[in-house]
């Protein structure tokens, strides 16, 4: 799971405009699925990174953080406002391909308009022009190929028994997704593609809050 040469440059870059400006801008800039507008818009930055060191025995595992006041955080216990628009977006250093623990986690579920914004190099494809740049962006998308699926963001039973939202994650890209929440409850966020370690790649990082599984809190 190296990653690729141009990835982290893209991810500081990103971040270091997310830390400037808020990442809310880049989101309602660059086509998302539903642009945020008005108040009460709630922005959940998360990022993937892979080689955290777990343990002796399982060796490194990848982690999803929570990007809050400019630094990475515990995933592990996710606070978010009820009766919310939840815009999310995905930094995923990851450029590691796995398989689903059901077909159904390759499709984007419980996002506005069941779509998912995607930026990976291939889609943004920038080019040299007028002596700066032209750049192409990204891509919605409403499901991810088998091909390419990284990690997902599936907090389950979200909107009842067997509804859950679920962001799918391409390796080596940015995703872009709202969500709205509904009245509290105490639900689990988990990554639907067996990541870990194990013959199955279910331990480790896979059974671990903080790292693919945690807790999610609506107040
Ligand atoms: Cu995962």
């Amino acid at each position: 799971m190296n990653m690729n040469n141009w990835f982290p440059a893209v991810i500081a870059t990103l971040l270091v405009i997310g830390a400037g400006i808020g990442v809310g801008y880049v989101l309602e800039n660059v086509g998302s699925p539903q642009a945020a507008s008005g108040n009460g818009i709630y922005h959940l930055d998360l990022v993937v990174t892979t080689d955290n060191y777990f343990n002796a025995s399982v060796g490194q595992q990848p982690a999803f953080f929570v990007l809050s006041g400019g630094k990475l955080v515990s995933s592990a216990n996710i606070t978010l406002p009820s009766d919310t628009t939840i815009a999310v977006t995905i930094f995923n250093y990851d450029n590691g391909n796995g398989t689903p623990s059901a077909p159904q986690f390759l499709n984007v579920t419980g996002t506005t308009g069941g779509t998912e914004f995607v930026m990976n190099n291939t889609l943004v494809n920038s080019t040299y022009s007028g002596n700066s740049i032209s750049v192409s962006g990204g891509e919605t998308v409403s499901s991810v190929n088998v091909s390419v699926i990284s990690h997902t963001f599936t907090i389950l039973n979200l909107y009842g028994t067997g509804s859950n939202l679920n962001i799918p994650v391409p390796e080596s890209s940015v995703v872009q997704a709202t969500f709205t929440t509904g009245a509290p409850g105490q639900f689990i966020w988990m990554c639907q593609v067996p990541c870990g370690s194990g013959i199955d790649g279910v331990s480790g990082a896979m059974a671990t809050a903080g790292w693919m599984t945690g807790s999610i809190t609506i107040s």
